[in-house]
């Protein structure tokens, strides 16, 4: 009778999951001024002026429009701080968070 080798002879390499990632999503109002949306996205998210001006553009005629995406923590807490940033200086802009696809 031939002997069967049950002997692995490849190594199981598990590779660790991806966490996550959750959008930040910023939201259109009729009362912040655009060259303070385009600042706060500017100072917040490190984006550079002529993104930080095309992300506001879109959030103002379509309603919406996602900053960049984060691990669920980081996405919490940035659209926290700009949420806030933008209330300590007397506006109503809002961001929010969502996980994605
Ligand atoms: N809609 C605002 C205005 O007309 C500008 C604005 C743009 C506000 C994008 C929020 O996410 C926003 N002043």
């Amino acid at each position: 009778m031939a002997d069967t080798n049950t002997k692995r002879r490849t190594a199981t390499v598990l590779k660790p999951a991806r966490p996550p990632l959750h959008k930040v999503i910023l939201l259109n109002d009729d009362f912040t001024p655009r060259e303070f949306v385009v600042r706060l996205l500017k100072a917040e998210f490190r984006v550079p002026e002529a993104q930080a001006n095309a992300i506001m553009l879109t959030a103002h005629t379509k309603g919406a429009c996602v900053v960049a995406v984060f691990t669920k923590e980081v996405a919490e807490e940035k659209a926290t701080r700009a949420t806030e940033f933008a209330r300590d200086h007397g506006y109503p802009l809002l961001f929010s968070t969502e996980p994605e696809e």
